[in-house]
């Protein structure tokens, strides 16, 4: 029979888009097991047109489960994942808890699907939101010219940090709305208040250097998740990677500005055959036309969106780039779901 799939943290800002890429993708699943906190049990929520009641996350959740895809805090997966995993359940998870464990692949499928195999936990890792909003497209250039460096800043969108992170930026744009604030020192802050959700400062009107947490010498956690991950994802493991995380007050869709620099020389041309030819991404630029990318067009579909190609001033082995990726699509639920199809695949074929 067709393989049973458990969604494991269905309530939350990524597992209501993973319902809906479940209800619009291919059905390839028989039963769908929606699971949550206690707390979120008996919720009756929407998936493939039909209402499913939400069972609180225990043992017996997983019995009878071929691929779980886990959406909950670190500490949870790091609990639950080898739990279920134990029961025979293949785990698709997007905490940060596994992606850097060597037993664990760290999946994109467009770049590296045949890692899937390479499960010796029976756990697959998603790569975090920011790594994946740029990684489809430098996979694909990679491919081509063999990448040496890498230089990139994010503007990464809210609902980076859940829900919550999307209601502190509505509160606090409904505070400075129509207000002349913005042109003294600390006037949005006092404005907004002390509460700042999940962000370090002020997020209307404003851009935060700051996303995740400390870690040493002054680096974010998400800096280290996007040079870590990239290099595992691409499998250069010394890959150089300078990068600064960056929050912005826009809702949904990261953003990444990216200097790339390549093994030998690079045209423009052929780079832009590979964007518009590689799956997974869309090329939308003309700047003559004042095409390019942005969040407020990108946010809500599946591609990599890739503009402003132009080779860099000083290198003729180095590109820049202006990404584009929903961070909640492709960013989490999606990749996570095109894993989870991926495993089902190799199970039907078994
Ligand atoms: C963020 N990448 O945008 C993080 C979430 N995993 O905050």
């Amino acid at each position: 029979g067709r393989p049973t799939l458990a969604v494991v943290g269905a309530t939350g800002a990524v597992g209501t888009v993973m319902l809906q890429i479940l209800s619009q993708h291919a059905d390839i699943w028989g039963e769908i097991r929606l699971i949550a906190s206690p707390r979120s049990a008996g919720r009756k929520l929407a998936v493939r047109g039909e209402e499913v009641e939400v069972v609180a996350l225990t043992e017996e959740a997983f019995d009878g489960v071929d691929v779980a895809m886990f959406d909950v805090p670190d500490e949870v997966s790091a609990r639950w994942a080898p739990i279920a995993a134990a029961k025979g359940t293949i785990v698709v998870d997007n905490s940060g808890a596994f992606r850097m464990d060597p037993e664990v692949p760290l999946v994109v499928p467009e770049v590296n699907p045949h890692a899937v195999r390479l499960r010796r936990r029976g756990i697959i890792a998603n790569p975090n939101c920011t790594t994946l909003s740029m990684i489809v497209a430098l996979g694909a250039l990679h491919a081509e010219f063999g990448l040496r460096d890498l230089v990139v800043s994010s503007y990464q969108a809210v609902s980076g940090a859940g829900r919550e992170g999307v209601e502190t930026l509505r509160r606090q744009v409904s505070l400075v709305a129509g207000t002349q604030l913005g042109t003294h020192p600390g006037d949005v802050r006092r404005a907004v208040g002390d509460d700042t959700g999940p962000f370090p400062e002020p997020v209307a009107l404003n851009v935060v250097p700051w996303a995740g947490s400390l870690r040493e010498d002054g680096w974010s956690s998400e800096e280290m998740k996007v040079r870590d991950e990239s290099r595992k994802i691409l499998g250069l493991p010394e890959l150089p990677v300078a990068v600064t995380c960056v929050r912005v007050p826009v809702v949904t869709t990261h953003s990444l500005t990216v200097h790339a620099r390549f093994e030998g020389e690079v045209t423009v041309d052929k780079a832009r055959e590979i964007l518009a030819t590689a799956p997974g991404v869309v090329l939308f630029d003309n700047p003559e036309a004042g095409e390019f990318p942005t969040p407020a067009d990108a946010v809500g579909t599946d591609p990599t969106w890739v503009g402003r190609v132009r080779r860099a001033l000083d290198d003729p082995t180095a590109l820049e780039l202006f990404v584009c990726g929903d961070n909640l699509r492709k960013g989490s639920a999606l990749n996570t779901a095109q894993i989870a199809e991926l495993v089902a695949g190799e199970l039907g074929a078994s």
